[in-house]
């Protein structure tokens, strides 16, 4: 039994969502979980034990990432520079670009051309903290591509990272059935989701649900498809218009609404009836240049959890980094340090259905810690760039 003993770390165990700091604290570490967490005076003894001593330095949990779709080939780099000159995303998309030109490009990589794009963005959130990362397919759109992107996104974990994988089919018509969503939305449910379910690559199906993308109704077609394979649910709600995204989300019983710019009050109030998570994505907010925020002040009152995520995607929010985002999320948002770290630990975990597994350090949990060249934990979220962990634990065991 492998067993390793952490002392002297000032530990922000994220219980309850709060920092819950533990000034001297220590952990405990048996077969890759918490066996025990607590002041380290009060730390039982075991000679046999690695010592690791922190030497007063910051600890958290590993940070989660709820929300990426990393798994794609190429850029979009020039279309950036058309909606800097004054081009909105739907226009292009509407013009054939956006979505479906990040499709063409992958569809034509190979698998090992697709995971070697798309490690160097694993890799970035690595580097900053991150443990567990959710990647959603979506730009396959067809059977083989929709796997291809799947198994590229569950081989990139590699013992140093906890992959999710979601299925997201349902992110744009693709070009074969260009004029029938509702063809495209039927080889979804009774073609791909079977398919996945059976070879075990999602862990949860999402639906873009947006005028420019699938109908509240489609949305709910594949939900119903979605669940007959015994996957949870997400969606892409209420991003650039109000669909009733947020109490569809409520009533399909998903673990995460995610976006939530253009939410009302009823939805928020849905969600938090449901337990619903709302996933904010401040990335995509800045890279589009949005005026509306996501109802903040509306999910607190009504005490819904809130996540936050990089979005990590070509189009809308080509970003991977963990410290950016907690900083967006508090300088574009408004929410305190304290929210923004909530939102990659805790929360996070609850939009992806493990917060029993990770998200807080608590006895029985996965051993996924960050050991910061910090001592306080605001600091995570009120810099970009600044802070590199001294040391990243996955799982107990320090990752190389
Ligand atoms: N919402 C988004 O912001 C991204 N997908 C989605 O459903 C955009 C993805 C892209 O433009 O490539
Ligand atoms: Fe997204």
């Amino acid at each position: 039994m492998v067993s390793r003993h952490l002392v002297h770390a000032r530990i922000a165990t994220m219980r309850g969502g709060r920092y819950s700091v533990i000034d001297d604290g220590a952990l405990r570490v048996e077969d890759g979980r918490i066996a025990w967490i607590g002041p380290s005076n009060a730390a039982p003894r075991d000679a046999g034990a690695e010592v690791v001593d922190a030497k007063g330095a910051l600890v958290t949990p590993g940070l989660v990432d709820c929300h990426t779709h990393l798994v794609y080939a190429g850029t979009r780099a020039g279309e950036h520079a058309l909606r800097l000159g004054g081009a909105t995303y739907e226009e292009i998309a509407r013009a054939g670009g956006g979505i479906l030109s990040t499709v063409l490009a992958t569809r034509a990589a190979s698998a090992a051309e697709l995971r070697r794009q798309s490690v160097v963005r694993l890799e970035a959130l690595a580097g900053e903290g991150v443990t567990t990362v959710e990647i959603k397919s979506g730009y396959g759109l067809d059977l083989d591509n929709e796997l291809k992107c799947l198994r590229v996104a569950r081989s990139l974990g590699d013992g140093h990272v906890r992959i999710r994988t979601t299925l997201l089919a349902a992110h744009a018509v693709p070009p074969e059935f260009k004029g029938r969503p509702d063809d495209y939305v039927a080889h979804v449910c009774s073609d791909i989701i079977p398919a996945a379910a059976r070879d075990q690559l999602a862990d949860a199906v999402d639906v873009f649900c947006e005028r420019i993308a699938f109908s509240p109704e489609q949305t709910q077609r594949v939900f119903e498809a979605a669940r007959a394979h015994g996957l949870r649910v997400k969606i892409h709600a209420d991003q650039l218009s109000n669909q009733g995204g947020a109490a569809l989300a409520a009533e399909s019983g998903a673990l995460s609404a995610d976006h939530l710019e253009h939410a009302d009050e009823a939805g928020i109030a849905a969600m938090a009836q449901a337990g619903t998570v709302a996933v904010l994505l401040p990335g995509a907010f800045y890279f589009l240049r949005e005026q509306r925020k996501p109802p903040v002040e509306a999910l607190r009152r009504h005490g819904v959890p809130m996540a936050i995520a990089t979005d990590c995607n070509p189009g809308t929010s080509p970003m991977a980094s963990a410290g950016a985002v907690m900083s967006m999320a508090c300088t574009l948002f408004g929410l305190t340090p304290e929210e923004a770290l909530a939102g990659m630990t805790l929360n996070a975990a609850r939009a992806l259905g493990l917060e029993s597994e990770i998200g807080t350090l608590e006895r029985g949990k996965h051993a996924d810690f960050v050991i910061w060249e910090a001592g306080d934990p605001a600091e995570l979220a009120t810099q970009i760039g600044m802070i590199r962990p001294r040391a990243v634990f996955f799982a107990g065991s320090v990752r190389p």
